[in-house]
């Protein structure tokens, strides 16, 4: 299959790829730079026993697999069967995925004690208020106290959460009680951050644990380290150093590139240094050397979940999601790509090689050979967002303007929905929504989150799934990837409220929101915990009682894998778009797509087809709304929408 027959239209899908990807894929294919298209065909197809889950490499006794037809070898040669190797496989994915949450959340850690210290440079305490109500609930004295020793003494606090000394973390007390004790009586509640995600690679080492249901249950007590712990960390205190967010407009696709000034786009995931970078641009000094190459002006865009956090907080305009990493630099428009770390593809430097961008990394743990590598040092860290930002502005007079090809008008979108702004919204309390949801103007309400894959067509799944929702009158909450296909495609304005069904779109309308509300990157999934648990509490039910889900119809990274496992777990069920590799164990896969719901009260489905994703999650969200005792539509009644383009 070619890329660009890959990217047309998901037959089952209401949308279509973005016409921006599409005119980038074929500058791409004229100028014979691959992209991740190509190299997933090259790929194709995929290793049978890899898709399945059951090939194993934990140790040098192998690598192993196992037959999937029964014909061959069962076991591997230390003895493990199928459903041990696909568990085995799986809760590693889990580690990752939270190891890579939790650390991004230490490193924010580390700064916001630096600046409590006032030992960093580009960073200030931004919202007090925030920082006052944290060391609070953390049971930390703030009266009569220095800011910085309160925020000092929360640091330490949370440093404690990463340890092994616990028995619950910190954030467990947002957990509404009846969970909070289901998870005791599972053994599952996550006791240190650090903690779970090595005991889990333990667990996974040759002839630990070698029951799978045993794995699995602790891959749950992992990922909730990191939804309520190390994920968590890190979205509060971003808050608190950069802001809380509040609703704000901006703009999204390749269009927010401008044709004659310096531009430069902001990759990765940690705010640390995206947010000094954005004070360097605004420099007189700096605006003045581009002027003096020929630019008008420095004009920043983000990329990924970097991306989200600089739209929530700053409004600063969005290039594109994960898969447009590469796409971009093919509008010969980029001077510099800076990133830190997570979804940076090692490719982009093959690609900026073809054109003049500059791809700076930033990380110490993150290097890509052929990079600039400028360390990023949050004593500093003002004087390396300058240092950053001139040396894209250098690169602008290797412009060539017969390449600058940038395919599309920008699309708006308001983003900066965090829990503060929607209870702010609401007037300052959850009731509103409660009411309007037990009424059935609002169905229930659904977070899309995740990534983009290149194995569906870009964006597709995410945007027609949300179409479906809301015009079924459910309320749709966007992160990471998922929120900038939803952007791109129009439904995060206001004036969307139009394509909703009657009930959402008077509610969205009374409160000028959108009927997708972008709550953040992917660490800001912790956004629809803390809401979700706001909601049971004051409801005095349990989460998984609510008419909620979770979906991710385009994911990809292991991150992605440990989101979905702590919604779960914290009582959401959850649709994925793409197959997990699990297949080779149906054991394993009737406990996730069944024996959880008995366990947590919440399972996984995977349906790839939006359109019946959405069916599934309508008939969920049904079936709570009977279970509360609300007004609710049979099941018969529910079928997937008449194709548009039939
Ligand atoms: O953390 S949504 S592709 S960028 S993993 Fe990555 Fe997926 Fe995007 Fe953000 Ni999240
Ligand atoms: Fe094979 Fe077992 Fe070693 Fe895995 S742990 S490679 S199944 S011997």
């Amino acid at each position: 299959m070619t890329l660009l027959e890959r990217n047309g239209q998901h037959p089952a899908s209401p949308a279509s790829v973005p016409a921006d990807a599409t005119a980038m894929v074929k500058v791409a294919a004229a100028l014979g730079i691959p992209t991740v298209w190509d190299r997933l065909a090259a790929q194709e197809p995929h290793c049978g026993y890899c898709s399945l889950g059951v090939s194993c490499r934990n140790c040098s006794m192998g690598p192993c697999r196992i037959d999937p037809f029964g014909e061959g070898p069962q076991l591997g040669v230390c003895g493990a069967d199928a459903d041990l190797i696909v568990a085995r496989n799986l809760a590693r994915a889990i580690a990752v995925g939270s190891a890579s949450h939790s650390d991004h959340g230490r490193d924010i850690l580390e700064v916001f004690e630096a600046t409590a210290r006032g030992e960093t440079s580009g960073y200030r305490i931004a919202d007090e208020g925030k920082l006052l109500a944290l060391a609070t609930e953390w049971g930390i004295q703030t009266e009569g106290r220095p800011v910085g020793e309160v925020g000092v003494e929360l640091a330490e606090a949370m440093f404690e959460d990463f340890g092994s000394r616990k028995t619950a973390l910190g954030f467990t007390s947002r957990v509404p009680q009846p969970r909070r004790a289901l998870w005791d009586r599972l053994q599952i509640t996550p006791r240190g951050i650090d903690r779970e995600s090595v005991e889990m690679l333990h667990r996974t080492h040759m002839g630990v644990d070698s029951d799978y249901t045993n794995m699995l249950l602790h891959a749950l007590r992992t990922s909730l380290s990191d939804g309520w712990g190390g994920s968590m960390i890190a979205t509060e205190l971003s808050d608190v150093m950069f802001g809380t967010p509040k609703p704000v407009m901006s703009q999204v696709n390749l269009g927010t590139l401008k044709a004659d000034a310096v531009n430069i786009a902001l990759h990765g995931h940690n705010p640390l240094l995206s947010d000094v970078i954005v004070q360097a641009a605004e420099d007189p000094e700096l605006i003045a050397l581009a002027k003096s190459k020929g630019a008008n002006g420095i004009n920043l865009v983000g990329l990924c979940c970097t991306g989200n956090e600089l739209m929530m907080r700053r409004g600063v305009q969005m290039a594109g999601n994960h898969l447009m990493q590469e796409l971009v630099m093919m509008t010969g428009a980029l001077e510099g790509m800076v990133v830190d770390y997570q979804c940076i593809m090692p490719s982009i430097v093959d690609v900026a090689k073809c054109f003049h961008t500059q791809v700076i990394t930033t990380a110490d743990k993150a290097k890509i050979p052929g990079a600039v590598h400028i360390s990023f040092d949050p004593a500093n860290g003002l004087a390396i967002g300058r240092e950053i930002v001139r040396l894209s502005i250098e690169a602008f007079p290797n412009r060539v303007a017969a390449r600058v090809n940038i395919p599309s008008e920008p699309v708006p979108m308001m983003a900066g929905f965090s829990v503060e702004s929607i209870l702010a919204a609401l007037g300052g309390t959850p009731k509103p929504l409660v009411d309007a949801i037990a009424s059935g103007a609002i169905r229930g309400a659904v977070g899309i989150v995740g990534c983009s894959n290149p194995k569906v067509p870009l964006d597709t799944s995410s945007v027609g799934l949300a179409q479906r929702l809301i015009e079924n009158d459910i309320l749709v909450i966007v992160t990471g990837c998922a929120a900038v296909a939803n952007g791109k495609a129009g439904q995060m304005l206001p004036e969307s409220a139009a394509k909703a069904g009657p009930g959402l779109r008077a509610v969205c309308e009374a409160l000028g929101i959108p009927p997708v509300l972008h709550m953040g990157s992917c660490v800001d999934n912790t956004r629809i915990l803390v809401l979700a648990a706001a909601l049971a509490k004051y409801l005095g039910v349990d989460i998984h009682q609510l008419p909620l889900a979770g979906a991710a119809p385009e994911w990809y990274s292991e991150k992605a894998i440990a989101i979905g496992c702590y919604v779960v777990a914290s009582g959401i069920t959850t649709v994925l778009g793409v197959q997990p590799p699990i297949f080779g164990s149906p054991k394993v896969v009737d406990l996730l797509a069944n024996g959880l719901e008995g366990a947590v009260g919440a399972k996984f489905a995977i349906e790839p087809d939006p359109e019946q994703a959405a069916v599934v999650i309508r008939k969920h969200i049904e079936a709570k709304r009977q279970g509360l005792g609300l007004p609710f539509i049979e099941e018969s009644q529910i079928q997937a929408a008449e194709p548009v383009h039939a």
